[in-house]
């Protein structure tokens, strides 16, 4: 593996800091094997776009295929193991007293890999809600419908996860906009930083004076906000980072 080369201010800033954020994105557990959001098309699935199919709207026009299509990814994540990336933000947690660890993946891997405080902005892809109510449902206990129904209310279950329009849960939002305006240093890795507004966090600690460092084999809108910009795979860079400290 070729050593990726980590600018000497990144260390510094990091062996400085007393209080970190890390936002997280489908990229880091790319190298798990979960195909990243705006790239996981594929086979059966190739002729929808994810963000149509991530919406109440598309659930309600037709909750099989959006069912389905989560059922397929949950069976994609069930496989699927955390990665050195993941592995590596664990470490880096031990290291400071103030860490925050923010993802915006329902892949449960951050907290599979070790990481204890995991703040989830978009939900997780192994619950169930009712989509009437919106309250937790176990939905193995129910039924063989397609999908299956709440037990109280008879209405649709749906996957625990935020769709494109609804609120984020109050709570995870408010703890991560706090570490955002907190932060001393904000690592963003492996997020296209198109969906608000878990995009605008790197932005609001950056305007609170926190060194801004994003972690990605490809530009993003943040890029030219980053005070550096690490160029690779999480996988590579992440524990050569987490070594290096
Ligand atoms: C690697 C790599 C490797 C590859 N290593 N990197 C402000 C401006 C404009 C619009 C809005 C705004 N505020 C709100 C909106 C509307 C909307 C929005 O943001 N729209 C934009 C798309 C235009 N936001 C919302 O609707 C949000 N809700 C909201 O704001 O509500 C307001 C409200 C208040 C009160 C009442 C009611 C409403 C909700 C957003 C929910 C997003 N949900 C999803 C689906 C979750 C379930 C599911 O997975 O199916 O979350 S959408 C999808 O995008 C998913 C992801 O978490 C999210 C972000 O995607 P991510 O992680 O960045 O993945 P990708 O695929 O885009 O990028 C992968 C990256 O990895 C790439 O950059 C690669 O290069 C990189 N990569 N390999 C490192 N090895």
């Amino acid at each position: 593996m070729v050593a990726a080369l980590i600018p000497e201010e990144v260390l510094a800033r990091l062996r400085a800091a007393e209080r970190v954020l890390v936002l997280t994105g489908a990229g880091i557990s790319a190298e798990s094997g979960v195909p990243t959001f705006r790239d996981a098309q594929t086979g059966l699935w190739a002729k929808y776009r994810a963000e149509e199919l991530a919406t109440p709207e598309a659930f309600a026009a037709n909750p099989r295929l959006v069912w389905d299509w989560y059922a397929w990814r949950r069976e994609l994540v069930a496989q699927a193991e955390p990665n050195a990336g993941h592995r590596a933000l664990v470490a880096l947690e031990e290291r400071y007293a103030d860490f925050q660890l923010v993802t915006q993946n329902v892949d449960g891997l951050h907290a599979r890999a070790g990481s204890s405080d995991v703040v989830e902005l978009h939900g997780n892809i192994t619950q169930n809600l009712c989509f009437a109510e919106g309250t937790p449902v176990d939905a193995h206990a129910h039924g063989s419908s397609v999908p299956p129904r709440c037990p109280r209310c008879g209405a649709y279950l749906r996957p625990g996860v935020v769709w494109f329009g609804e609120a984020l849960p109050r709570e995870a939002l408010a703890r991560a906009e706090q570490a955002a305006r907190r932060s001393e240093v904000v690592l963003s890795i492996g997020t296209s930083g198109l969906v608000h507004p878990a995009a605008g966090l790197p932005l609001t600690a950056r305007a609170h004076g926190a060194f801004v460092i994003e972690v990605n084999p490809t530009a993003t809108p943040l890029t030219p906000h980053a005070d550096q910009v690490l160029s690779g795979p999480a996988g590579q860079i992440l524990p050569e980072l987490a070594a290096l400290l």
